[in-house]
């Protein structure tokens, strides 16, 4: 299951068993190629829980046609073979990518994806961080059968006019033939339906573009997550040949002085960063692990979860959307200084990450905001242009939403004036002992200084590590449940109080493994940050969360 809801109603689908065969290339690796699930990560086979290397994936299934692998995230670079012949390839792990075989004869393939999660030059945002790289194939992967001319998208962006509710469609075909074509195209939006007769010219993408007036809908919100279901199909000779389906939520945000408004009304967000990792299942968590953490986080009164530090997968933008939790989606790229900003890869991948981000997760009613570059060099000149392009690539691939970024928690930022939200990480009482009310008194003065006067300001990280069963009984000490449950007591209470600021994100949700070259400064390899373990289970801290985000 690829998606919460059903994306084809006519689209041929070939299902291929979950059941793969992987085998490793390099030390560390298998002796002999072994079964292996898709989706998951080869650290959760137990000999491969350090494995950095190669290794391939293979599938055998019945088929023909013209063929569309769709991988939801491949980690962390993938080339994809169809009978040893190359499709194409991809980099990163937390994006989708699809590849076409065209005029696929019927009958037996072999579908090989080449895996590797080596860290080198070439993969500029995998990079020994503060969070793992996995291995592996981390989300589902589909094939489909599609004719010459296929829907590759279908965007529905709403906007209130004048109090009217109206959508901005878009629907995206290729041609895959070496003729122009002319399609019908039908859309369908509860009881109406449009269409218009569109050329397809050879070889190439096109979009059309609809406006659909929407008179009587139902308004999405966290309260009453109604959710829309928006069908486009392509039709030759009164014959439906391909469809696409999208769901969507008629809702509005707005920037409004120092406010967020969702519908009009402001926002105050008391949220978590959530790392996308489930204890040995790393990365690719089961769909079922996804809707545990948001329970848990509608629980503790959280009303919005920030996906740090980069894309997440759309099964759980779908969770999102049906249960009304906001959602900050940003896109990937933690932690780089401005060395690692100037290699040469780095912003020809931060751009896709960021582009297909946006186009993949567009019409997820639940995203509120999109953010990019988390931690980065905005105090240097380089660094600065760079936040600047990122955001605005963001706003020019969706002007519906507001952009921000979490920036650094020491002094220095030039481009407090850029983002929309203005977005702070601190750990005041963890890495350093000041007040909590003062340091962050001493930030907003900065950001006003600097640009940021008069817009609203998020405190995007903030918190402190305990290690799960780790008891002081003085409470005093470091790394002990209870020193943990004092400082987010402290800093909770301090930013709930603050009239200034719009919001907190709490870092962090869950413990999450880093690489093994942070091991010095994190026990047990792994950030313990998390108000419950790698497992879910609860520290201290949860309960003092619990009560400050209720009492709200
Ligand atoms: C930063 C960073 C997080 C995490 C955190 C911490 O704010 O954005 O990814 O590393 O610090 O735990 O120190």
């Amino acid at each position: 299951m690829e998606r919460l809801f059903a994306q084809h109603a006519c689209r041929e689908k070939i299902e291929l068993s979950p059941m793969w065969l992987l085998k490793t290339e390099d030390a560390g690796g298998l002796e002999k190629p072994e079964k292996a699930l898709v989706p998951s990560v080869w650290e959760s086979h137990p000999r491969l829980r350090n494995y950095r290397g190669r290794a391939a994936y293979t599938q055998t299934f019945t088929g023909g046609g013209n063929l569309l692998f769709r991988f939801g995230g491949v980690s962390f670079r993938a080339k994809v073979f169809l009978n040893d012949v190359l499709l194409g390839e991809h980099m990163d792990a937390f994006t989708g990518f699809s590849v076409l075989a065209k005029g696929i004869e019927e009958g037996t393939h072999t579908v090989r994806v080449a895996v590797d999660n080596r860290f080198g030059p070439d993969a500029a945002l995998h990079v020994p961080n503060d969070y793992y790289s996995y291995g592996g194939i981390n989300r589902p992967v589909t094939v489909e059968r599609v004719p010459d001319i296929f829907l590759t998208a279908l965007y529905a962006v709403p906007e209130c006019k004048d109090g009217t509710w109206q959508v901005h469609v878009t629907v995206t075909g290729r041609n895959v033939s070496g003729e122009d074509g002319t399609c019908t195209v039908r859309l369908f939006l509860g009881d109406a339906h449009w269409e218009e007769d569109v050329r397809f010219p050879a070889g190439e993408e096109h979009s059309v573009r609809f406006t659909l007036s929407c008179p009587e809908v139902q308004v999405w919100s966290p309260e009453t997550p109604v959710l829309y279901t928006i069908r486009a199909c392509l039709a030759k000779d009164g014959e439906v040949t391909d469809d696409l389906i999208e769901r969507f939520g008629f809702r509005e945000v707005r920037i409004l002085g120092n406010r967020i408004l969702l519908n009009g009304q402001p926002l105050f967000l008391r949220g978590f960063n959530r790392h996308e990792e489930l204890g040995a299942f790393g990365v690719s968590v089961p769909v079922e692990g996804m809707m545990r953490d948001l329970q848990l986080m509608r629980e503790l009164g959280a009303n919005c979860v920030r996906t740090c530090h980069y894309p997440n997968d759309p099964r759980f933008l779908d969770l999102c959307d049906e249960l009304g939790m906001l959602v900050w989606e940003e896109s990937h790229a933690r932690g780089m200084n401005e060395e690692k900003m100037r290699n040469p890869a780095f912003m020809p991948q931060l751009r896709t990450s960021t582009r297909e981000m946006v186009v993949q997760h567009i019409n997820h009613p639940s995203i509120f905001i999109w953010g990019c570059l988390n931690e980065c060099a905005d105090d240097t000149v380089y660094g600065e242009a760079c936040y600047r392009e990122i955001l605005d690539l963001l706003r020019s691939l969706d002007p519906s939403r507001p952009v921000t970024a979490a920036l650094l928690r020491r002094p220095g930022s030039r481009i407090f004036d850029a983002p929309d939200v203005v977005s702070i990480n601190t750990y005041p009482q963890w890495y350093h002992n000041a007040s909590v009310r003062e340091d962050i008194d001493d930030k907003l003065v900065e950001i006003r200084k600097k640009g940021g006067m008069g817009k609203p300001i998020i405190i995007s990280e903030i918190g402190g590590g305990a290690i799960y069963g780790f008891h002081d009984p003085l409470g005093e000490a470091k790394w002990s449940e209870e020193r943990q449950a004092t400082i987010l007591r402290t800093q909770l209470e301090a930013i709930l109080s603050h009239e200034a600021l719009s919001g907190v994100f709490l870092w962090q949700f869950a413990d999450v493994r880093v690489d093994e070259s942070w091991a010095m400064s994190r026990p047990r390899t792994m950030n313990n940050k998390g108000i419950v373990d790698e497992y879910r289970r609860p520290k201290a801290a949860y309960s003092v969360v619990r009560e400050l985000f209720h009492s709200l």
